[in-house]
């Protein structure tokens, strides 16, 4: 049975599921490298245009790392672990197809860094995110420390890494930490329909889009000229071209994404 199910529907749209129900699809070493696989896969399938990531079941996203696997962890061991996460989810974030997570239950610990990695959130009404490694004894190792604060503010962000509360669906979409809120069983649905309408851009648009934005964290004056750098390669498309000419002849744009 796969850790991670791959599934390509005719648009374009890549369901990717975390396939562990009965642990809550707590994130063990073989799930990551399952989630890794399935991203190298991705990259190589021509039929990809966005990908949408959520958890098999209705009552979990992802219910964090698999504390089984903490035990047995020291210093090195557990800086190791950090690290691996976070490769992993690097790779996630630096996809260059958008990655929108469809949170449908739990999302803490591990869970919530992995949804923070994903470029855009879709909530459930019954979603639950949380970071409540303080209660064991540890902190977000998977990059929650570094994305939560730049997602919802250090002062927000503090607040759920030294209390370990967990924030529902509805308050984690007021601090901006969702992108959309939609009724229990909805979360696929609506993350499908989102990825639907970026997939219908030009490629090479929202690819370098991302590019820009994940670049905003560095001094605005080099920002700037990155945009620019970027805005530079857009216009050397063949997609710009179809895109203005769509606009002016009052048609659908045929993106060929070069
Ligand atoms: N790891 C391992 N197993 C888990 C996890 C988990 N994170 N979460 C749930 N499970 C398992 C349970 O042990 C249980 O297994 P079993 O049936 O064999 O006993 C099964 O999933 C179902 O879970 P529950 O019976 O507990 O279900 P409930 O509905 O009663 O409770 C909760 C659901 C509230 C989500 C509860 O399962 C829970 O609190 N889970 C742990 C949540 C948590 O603390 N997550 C954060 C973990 S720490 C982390 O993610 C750090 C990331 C950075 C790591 C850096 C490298 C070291």
């Amino acid at each position: 049975m796969s850790l991670v199910l791959y599934s390509v529907d005719a648009g374009g749209i890549l369901t990717l599921t975390i396939n562990r129900s009965d642990k809550l699809n707590a994130l063990s070493v073989e799930v990551m490298d399952a989630l890794e696989a399935a991203m190298d896969r991705a990259e190589s399938d021509a039929m990809v245009k966005a990908i949408v990531l959520t958890g098999a079941g209705d009552k979990a996203f992802v219910a964090g790392a698999d504390i089984g696997q903490f035990t047995r962890l020291d210093a090195e061991t557990g800086a190791a672990f950090a690290r691996r996460g976070q490769e992993v989810f690097g790779r996630l974030e630096a996809m260059k197809v958008p990655v929108i997570a469809a949170v449908n239950g739990y999302a803490l610990g591990g869970g919530c860094e992995l949804a923070l990695a994903c470029h855009l959130r879709v909530a459930a009404e019954n979603a639950i995110f949380g970071q409540p490694e303080v209660n064991l004894g540890i902190l977000p190792g998977y990059g929650g420390t570094q994305r939560l604060p730049r997602l919802v503010g250090r002062g927000l962000a503090l607040e759920m890494i030294l209390t370990g509360d967990r924030v529902g669906a509805q308050r984690a979409y007021e601090m901006g930490l969702v992108n959309q809120v939609v009724p229990a069983g909805q979360a696929v649905a609506a993350a499908t329909a989102m990825a639907a309408k970026i997939a219908a851009k030009a490629p090479v648009a929202v690819a370098l889009s991302l590019q820009a934005v994940y670049a905003a964290d560095q001094p605005q004056a080099e920002g700037l000229a990155y945009e620019a750098d970027l805005f530079g390669q857009a216009c050397a498309t063949e997609d710009l071209k179809e895109g203005a000419s769509a606009f002016l002849e009052k048609r659908a744009p045929q993106w060929s994404g070069k």
